[in-house]
């Protein structure tokens, strides 16, 4: 029996999910999630994140990230699977978010202390306490440089697989480096949250790999590699603190010792970090262009993979490369489990009234539309967070629960176009894919079926994956993808979820007052 681990560090929580592989025999073995904000109260975090009154600088204390891995290893140490079959771990990370840290953080993270408190002693290393986010929107003016400075979206675009955004990590380097020039001074790495984590496993600086470097705005996509001219737009000497960027299936290290004298694990190598979305490809077991994902977790995505990194004509989208080689394609929506939190609450519902209140009213909500920007949305871009109502009453409950949920799909089916046209299965991963009603408007709206896998926690299956993945190749022993993956991304049993002739019909009508609406506010 062989063991593998994948995390998944994202906006609210940390999950591992092992996976067990014996010959044929394959199987989840373990699968637990950690939430920050109920687990470990000190940091002060709301969903995981510290937001400034006016909304738009968010940040994470990336000392909380390292004390929620140090608990999830101790849990999974105590959980009773055998250590000494763990082969090796992977995982990943929230994109673009960054971890700065000073020039102790290599000499400081050999020598971590077994004896005393892990996250402390992590915090010490970073030159700065927090880390900006993917919900980070503060950082437009910097955004207007580097385009300037790099010849315009399309050519960033064609660049680097994504025009200039708020929380890509470009701008937020420039942001810190000319705000705080002498942390940036201080400042001797910048990781993102996946290299970040791998770095705390193998108690060394751990390398970057494509996937998650194409959300910085600073690699070269076709090369694989990071783009001088980008590099020099964004902040100065920025080249020596970025760590290298390595194949996804490169081996950053073997487990530092302080997990094996903490905890008693074993040997286990660490493969390269990637991230969240990227990770979720794998995990979905997503191989073929023409296949379409959707992730409805903190924030929304739709994804799929891609042949060539041709970016989305409208500038929404990005493209990102693919852990397993080649681009994926990903369309991102701040306003995703955030915004159905909100419209649940405001109604004073929980899970099981959103969905009565789904059940009760029809497709095409007789044509009463919301705009569900609770925060500001990414795709479309709105600066400014606010909710727009058109033909719907705030005092309509029901009504208010359909139109975000619809509003949702639709913005998804609308700024997915340029992925695929059309998708006739969609694969529905993240917290929410548990609900068949909402995945129901899904079906109506796409005019697909959608299927869920037996785990939604998609990201951190897809590091486990990875982690088998690489072993093999490490071990001289190489296997394909669809090996790889086979028995852990099959379709759960039971009956997709299928779209409905007459409600497809209200959306098909819908669709144009919708797409109306949006252009009209956003
Ligand atoms: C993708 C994005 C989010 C985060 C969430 O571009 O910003 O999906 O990766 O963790």
């Amino acid at each position: 029996m062989s063991l593998y681990i994948g995390f998944d560090s994202s906006t609210q929580s940390l999950t591992a999910v092992v996976i067990e592989i014996g010959g044929h025999d394959r199987r989840i073995a373990f699968e637990q999630t950690l939430a920050f904000d109920e687990t470990l109260p000190q940091y002060k975090t709301r969903h995981g994140v510290l937001t400034s009154d006016e909304g738009r600088t968010v940040v994470a204390p990336a000392a909380m990230w390292a004390d929620a891995l140090d608990r999830l290893m101790a849990t999974l140490a105590a959980s009773g699977l055998d250590l000494r079959d763990i082969r090796a771990i992977s995982g990943a990370g929230q994109q673009h978010g960054s971890v700065y840290v000073s020039a102790q953080w290599k000499s400081g993270l050999a020598r971590i202390d077994p004896e005393r408190a892990f996250a402390p002693q992590v915090a010490g290393l970073l030159s700065r306490p927090v880390s900006p986010v993917w919900l980070d929107c503060s950082t437009t003016a910097e955004c207007r440089s580097l385009t300037d400075a790099l010849g315009g979206d399309v050519a960033l675009a064609r660049l680097t697989g994504s025009r200039a955004y708020e929380r890509f990590t470009a701008a937020q380097i420039r942001k810190f480096a000319s705000r705080e020039p002498e942390a940036y001074a201080g400042t001797a790495r910048i990781h993102l949250v996946s290299s970040f984590m791998a770095s705390l496993l193998i108690g060394a600086d751990a390398p970057l790999e494509p996937g998650d470097a194409s959300g910085m705005n600073l690699m070269d996509l076709a090369a694989r590699a990071w783009s001088r001219k980008a590099l020099d737009a964004t902040a100065p000497d920025l080249a020596r603190r970025l760590p290298p960027i390595h194949d996804s299936w490169t081996v950053a290290g073997e487990l530092a010792p302080y997990w094996h004298r903490r905890y008693g694990f074993n040997s286990a190598k660490v493969v390269t970090w990637t991230g969240d979305n990227p990770s979720s490809l794998i995990g979905l077991g997503l191989h073929e262009p023409g296949q379409l994902a959707i992730s409805l977790g903190t924030s929304d995505t739709v994804f799929g993979p891609m042949a060539t990194p041709d970016p989305d004509p409208d500038g929404a989208g990005h493209v990102f490369g693919s852990p397993a080689g080649g681009y994926m394609a990903l369309t991102c929506f701040a306003n995703g489990s955030l915004a159905r939190e909100r419209v649940r609450d405001a109604y004073r519902l929980d899970w099981n009234g959103f969905s009565a209140a789904l059940r009760r009213t029809r497709a095409g909500n007789s044509g009463k539309l919301m705009l569900p920007w609770f925060v500001p949305e990414i795709t479309p871009h709105v600066e400014r967070a606010g909710v727009q109502r058109s033909n719907l009453d705030e005092s309509d409950a029901a009504g208010n629960v359909r139109a975000v949920v619809e509003a949702q799909a639709m913005a998804m089916r609308i700024h997915s176009a340029w992925i695929t046209e059309r998708a006739k299965t969609i694969r529905a991963t993240g917290g929410a894919a548990t609900n068949d009603d909402l995945l129901q408007v899904i079906a109506d709206v796409f005019d697909a079926e959608v299927v869920r896998l037996p785990t939604t926690n998609s990201a951190a299956l897809g590091a486990a994956l990875r982690a088998y993945h690489a072993d093999r190749l490490a071990s001289g022993h190489p296997i394909p993808w669809t090996e790889v993956v086979a028995g852990f991304t099959d379709p759960a049993p039971g009956p997709a979820i299928r779209p409905l002739r007459k409600n497809v019909a209200a959306y098909e009508a819908l669709l144009p007052a919708y797409r109306t609406f949006e252009r009209l506010n956003g």
